[in-house]
């Protein structure tokens, strides 16, 4: 298949995934969600080897829950809800104790809703500037009001030069390939919402049990 039709499959999985994502009692499903991721980073590796650094760890992180979600406990990790009760409960992670383990369900997936939050300010920015707006100069914008926080200098640095690499409005529009540029608006503002609910959900669950900071 061809890189555009990837590219399609990829945002079509990941607006799938995000809307199957809550359930009606307002859980978040782990599989769902990380289909989702997967198909993020899918479309990452079609923007080109600059971001290679950024999805490589987004990968791992992806895989470890995966991980999880196969593993004997599966039954624990079918929900962030469930998640975060069971690790709590059993003291894989403790919100009271300076450090903890890096492997940790909880602390792994607080990375990638940090990144939801970067993704949102992106795609929003994306969605509603005007037609000569530079996605390199959004994606700056959304990273520093956002992940950056978050980050060392070194990645900081690394990840504001890769930001360079992106391609203009227009050819970004294309890449995602789901038509015309107005297309592609389109289908963002069908998508935030789904992954603002999401993100929405995560931010109460991990800041009702204390777990914002987990290192
Ligand atoms: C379209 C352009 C893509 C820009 C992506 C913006 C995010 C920049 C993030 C730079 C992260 C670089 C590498 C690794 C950092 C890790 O140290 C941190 C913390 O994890 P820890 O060290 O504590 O285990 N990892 C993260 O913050 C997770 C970053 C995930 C980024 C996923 C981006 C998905 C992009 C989708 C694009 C449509």
């Amino acid at each position: 298949i061809t890189s555009e039709t990837a590219a399609r499959r990829c945002l079509r999985e990941v607006l799938g995934a995000f809307r199957g994502c809550v359930t009606e009692r307002r859980e978040v499903l782990l599989e769902p969600y990380l289909r989702g991721w997967r198909g993020l980073i899918r479309f990452l590796h079609s923007l080109g080897a600059v971001f290679s650094f950024i999805s490589r760890d987004a990968e791992a992180k992806v895989q470890l829950m995966e991980g999880y979600c196969r593993g004997e406990r599966r039954e624990r990790y079918v929900s962030l809800q469930a998640m975060v009760q069971y690790e709590l409960a059993s003291g894989v992670v403790d919100p009271h104790k300076r450090s903890g383990r890096a492997d940790s369900g909880c602390r792994t997936v607080l990375r990638l809703h940090r990144a939801l939050c970067w993704l949102q300010l992106f795609l929003e920015g994306l969605r509603t500037a005007g037609e000569d707006s530079r996605p390199s100069a959004i994606c700056t914008d959304s990273y520093n009001a956002s992940l950056a926080a978050f980050h060392p200098w070194v990645i900081r640095k690394a990840a504001t030069v890769a930001f360079c690499a992106l391609p203009p409005r227009g050819a970004f529009l294309e890449a995602m390939n789901v038509g015309s540029a107005e297309d592609a608006v389109a289908v963002l503002g069908e998508a935030l919402p789904y992954i603002r609910d999401v993100y929405g959900i995560t931010q109460e669950l991990f800041a009702e049990h204390r777990l914002l900071d987990l290192p």
